[in-house]
């Protein structure tokens, strides 16, 4: 008989219920390095363009990463989070700085 917890008659120790199957897909920081090289606007630019950051928010996270060599620009599923390190670090490397940017599972 199809009746939920019951399935099995009372106490029949087997756990029935029905768990709703919503797992979460792991999640990624995408984080940022400083270094000597790279422009400070260059850097807040990154932020707002890729992190959809606000010019005051962006300002932050770019001091809190020159001043203690890393930190979150953001935490995203695994592809957005690959997509957006690799186009930064294309637009980085284009214009001649070396910022870098990784990947970190939460
Ligand atoms: N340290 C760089 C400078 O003084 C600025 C900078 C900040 C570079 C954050 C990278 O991820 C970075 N121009």
């Amino acid at each position: 008989m199809q009746n939920g917890n019951y399935e099995d008659g009372p106490d029949s120790g087997l756990a029935t219920k029905a768990k709703p199957k919503t797992k979460k897909p792991p999640l990624y920081k995408v984080i940022m390095l400083n270094d000597d090289y790279t422009p400070m606007e260059f850097v807040v630019l990154v932020l707002q363009e890729f992190f959809r950051k606000t010019q005051e928010e962006a300002t932050e996270i770019m001091l809190h990463v020159h001043q203690r060599g890393v930190g979150v620009c953001g935490v995203y599923t695994y592809e957005i989070a690959e997509t957006k390190a690799t186009q930064v670090m294309d637009l980085a490397r284009k214009n001649q700085h070396p910022l870098q940017v990784q990947l970190e599972k939460e």
